[in-house]
């Protein structure tokens, strides 16, 4: 399945890992490129220096590419897309905002520039800022998300633009692979199947949460302040929601998420922490390596599209 996403990134596989925060450290993003696919360094609110060691390590685990995504709404994102480039990294990824301010440093170092994008106008105007293909991101997706669906965003996108489109949302075995592909899509970003991945250093009460997961268990919290984030139904997204109902301040609420994925990641507090997953969590139903996970998909997926 040679796509101009695997030829563009040098990769195997049309796969690659999404950026997810406190989730996509070096071990994972090393498991995912040695298998083959693309594994991704997320900066998350993490300073720059933060992201630097991270890239260190990743580069001690494997030879192959890897690539770092660059969540916007960082205070510390100038000094990420710095980072990136003094480290020498090939292909970034971008989210929650529009990279444009960064484009013309990236761009003059060579980097494949792939911005994660949840509608048809971003898409536009990312191709027209010189990006190198873009993920069409539905609403299925775990964490910050827009309101498309994967199986509505992806075909608009790709009538769109020129440059390829990577599906992302929902997709978590070969089925969603081979469906992306009819879509449109040149390769995928799979975020939750890696969460349970061996590799995954989330705390084993989180897997267990999401492997557990039923279809319906996700909910979507933060839409009443314009930031909605779509994570597993626990004590945390029920009192969240009850004080969105009740017309709670954003501060109020920030406060109650403050450091909860960290808490629910590191410290598997799945109650009150935050867990952010797609809505294909309800699917998945064990852990195993990123290899296996990688090399799964792709057999499913080619027999599904000879
Ligand atoms: O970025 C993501 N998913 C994320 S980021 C994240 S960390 C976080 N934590 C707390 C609050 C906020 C974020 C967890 N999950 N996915 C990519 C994505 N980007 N989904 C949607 C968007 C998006 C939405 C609106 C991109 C651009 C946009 O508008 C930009 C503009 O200026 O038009």
């Amino acid at each position: 399945m040679e796509t101009r996403v695997t030829k563009m990134l040098g990769i195997q596989y049309p796969i690659i890992q999404g950026g997810m925060a406190w989730v996509a450290e070096h071990h994972l993003a090393a498991a995912v490129s040695a298998a083959g696919g693309l594994g991704l360094i997320g900066g998350a609110n993490a300073p720059g220096e933060v992201v630097r060691e991270e890239i260190r390590k990743a580069k001690e685990l494997t030879d192959k590419p890897f690539g770092v995504n660059v969540m916007l709404m960082s205070p510390y994102a100038d000094d990420v897309a710095k980072v990136v480039v003094e480290e020498g990294i090939q292909v970034v990824t971008t989210g929650a905002g529009n990279p444009e301010k960064y484009m013309d440093l990236w761009k003059s170092a060579k980097i494949k520039v792939i911005p994660v994008v949840a509608s048809v106008a971003l898409a536009k105007r990312m191709e027209k800022y010189g990006a190198d293909a873009v993920v069409a991101e539905g609403c299925e997706s775990g964490g910050h998300i827009g309101e498309a669906t994967t199986m509505t965003l992806v075909p608009q996108v790709k009538d769109a633009v020129s440059i390829p489109v990577i599906a992302a949302g929902g997709i978590g075995d070969g089925r969603g692979i081979a469906a992306s592909f009819m879509l449109g899509a040149e390769a995928v970003q799979i975020g939750t199947r890696f969460v349970v991945a061996n590799e995954s250093i989330v705390h084993e009460n989180y897997k267990q949460r999401i492997i557990k997961a039923k279809d319906i268990d996700s909910a979507v919290t933060g839409r009443s302040h314009g930031h909605p984030i779509r994570g597993l139904r626990n004590k945390m997204t029920r009192e969240y929601l009850k004080m969105e109902q009740e017309g709670k301040s954003f501060e109020e609420l920030e406060y109650l998420t403050l450091g909860s994925l960290r808490r629910a990641v590191q410290e598997g507090d799945v109650q009150e922490g935050t867990v952010m997953a797609g809505q294909i969590a309800g699917m998945i139903g064990k852990e195993q390596s990123c290899k296996e996970i990688i090399e799964e998909m792709m057999a499913e997926a080619s027999a599904l599209l000879k």
